[in-house]
């Protein structure tokens, strides 16, 4: 079952077309931006929130960046797996990955020669329900699930996690 966080935060009412923006430090790939994009449209069709995109990383709602290691948010990253990324819940909007991730941006991860591929997208649904308010669900299938199989893409929202979205917006 799904799980929000302590005291239940969410984006108020005043704030539901949410924009988002890419640390341009990070100098990412048309490509890569794509996936997110993908990722939150996951969550925008079954709600009455909106994601768009905007080139002002200062000003957006949620900013996206990787980084590796230490990054001055007291949540350093570590490296090859163990912790992949983190996102904070509303109305922080800070969702970080962990750069040194072997991320698979496309392709057919279960074929994947590296054992600690990691699919980007997967990731990226379930960061985004943190960043909205989601916790972690006990149900198996759920994309707020706490654990993912290695080498799995698991980027369609399970019925619990839908639920648990309508539930706040
Ligand atoms: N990062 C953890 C996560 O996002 C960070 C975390 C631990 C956390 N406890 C939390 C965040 C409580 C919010 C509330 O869950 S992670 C997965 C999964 C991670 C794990 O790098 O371990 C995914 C990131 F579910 F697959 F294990 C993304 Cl999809
Ligand atoms: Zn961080
Ligand atoms: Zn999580």
């Amino acid at each position: 079952h799904y799980t929000f966080f302590p005291g239940t935060p969410v984006w108020p009412e005043s704030r539901r077309d949410l924009t988002y923006a890419f640390n341009p430090d990070n100098a990412l790939t048309d490509t890569v931006k794509s996936i997110f994009t993908s990722a939150f449209e996951r969550w925008a069709t079954v709600t009455k929130l909106t994601f768009t995109q905007t080139e002002s990383y200062s000003t957006a709602d949620l900013k996206i960046a990787f980084f590796a290691g230490d990054h001055g948010d007291g949540e350093p990253f570590d490296g090859v797996l163990g912790t992949l990324a983190h996102a904070f819940s509303p109305p922080s909007g800070r969702f970080h990955l962990d750069s040194e991730e072997n991320w698979v941006i496309s392709g057919d991860i279960s074929t994947s020669s590296l054992a600690s591929s990691i699919d980007l997208e997967s990731v990226a649904v379930h960061e985004i329900g943190h960043l909205l308010g989601l916790g972690h669900s006990s149900v198996e299938e759920a994309i707020m699930y706490p654990t993912i199989q290695s080498r799995t893409r698991k980027v369609e929202l399970a019925s619990d996690d839908i639920e648990g979205i309508q539930q706040l917006y």
